[in-house]
């Protein structure tokens, strides 16, 4: 077996374990050969590495299917149960003046980039890059991607600082959970990008699970997938703005599959399963709507995302006031 076949028979074991008596993810059998199929919301279960409990989440890196029942959702009763306390505490929160001045602007969020280097400096990407990167995110979520004209969200980034580690054992990823609480920095409005060289093209927590496991809150992200890099079809830099999504509290586009309440965004049609490559016209699930395969959140090659919903950007919005602001 290929590591990413143990990891997957793992995770998928757990993930059993971990959601017995929840609803099944039914999620429908994707091509071997999608690569950004399978994984989302992955339970990391390394043994050296048993902190993302935190409902993290994943992008397959390019090259690596067959992973895809190291999936593990979030069950749709706990999805319901979060959204119902979200709006809870964005209503509290705006009935309390106090808390609503304290706010940390979703327009200006401060980013870390923590480059983990190994042996003979790989994945040592220069300053331009990550300057780049950051410059990708304000696009895409400005509304300005590269590849078309898309939706401006009003969430904003600005690099507040860059450190280089040299450990090997990092750069693969390896005890993830002790380097992300070793170099994370800023408060719960900061995003933490981890750049490095893993099974995966990305991997995020969810905003409400940052008080439960606030030292590894942040994105962690194949460092090849900057702009320029070498990771094929997937080198625009836009797999940071689908991790950094997911850190603003959104799920996938294929979330639950065709049944409500899908990704709990109501403009964002149903969809059956990930799309890979672009594919134009697809349409998964019977619900109106073709599947939003240009949505950053569908796990589409780069050049084929331009956009997020308005419902995803009041998504992102709500949670923000709930856990960020
Ligand atoms: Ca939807
Ligand atoms: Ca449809
Ligand atoms: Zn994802």
């Amino acid at each position: 077996m290929t590591r990413t076949l143990l990891r997957a028979a793992f995770a998928a074991a757990l993930a059993t374990t971990l959601t017995a008596g929840a609803a099944s993810t039914a999620a429908a059998p994707v091509a071997a050969s999608s690569a950004r199929q399978a994984a989302d919301c992955v339970e990391q279960t390394d043994h050296a590495d048993h902190v993302d409990q935190a409902g993290a989440s994943a992008r397959v890196r390019p090259g690596q299917a067959g992973s895809k029942a190291d999936t593990r959702e979030v069950s749709r009763a706990e999805q319901r149960r979060i959204d119902a306390s979200t709006r809870q505490i964005v209503r509290q929160k705006r009935a309390d003046r106090t808390s609503a001045a304290a706010g940390n602007s979703i327009a200006s969020i401060p980013v870390y980039v923590h480059v983990m280097i190994g042996k003979g400096g790989a994945g040592d990407v220069t300053d331009a890059q990550i300057a780049q990167q950051v410059t990708v995110l304000n696009q895409t979520y400005g509304g300005a991607d590269v590849n078309g004209a898309g939706l401006d969200t009003g969430v904003g980034f600005r690099l507040a600082g860059t450190d280089r580690i040299v450990n090997d054992a990092y750069h693969q990823d390896k005890q993830s959970s002790k380097y992300r609480a070793a170099t994370r920095q800023g408060g719960k409005n900061a995003l933490n990008i981890w750049l490095v060289d893993f099974d995966y093209l990305g991997i995020a927590t969810f905003p409400w699970d940052y008080s439960k496991q606030p030292r590894i809150d942040g994105i962690r992200v194949q460092y090849s997938s900057l702009p320029g890099g070498s990771a094929t079809n997937y080198d625009l830099g836009e797999t940071a703005t689908h991790e950094a999504g997911h850190w603003l509290g959104l799920y996938h586009t294929f979330q639950g599959g065709c049944a409500d309440p899908g990704d709990s965004v109501s403009d964002t049609p149903a969809q059956a399963s990930p799309s890979s490559g672009c594919p134009t016209g697809r349409d998964s699930c019977p619900a109106p709507g073709l599947d939003p395969i240009h949505n950053y959140m569908d796990y589409s090659y780069d050049s084929c995302y331009t956009t997020f919903s308005a419902g995803q950007d009041s998504r992102m919005d709500q949670m923000w006031t709930a856990y960020r602001a």
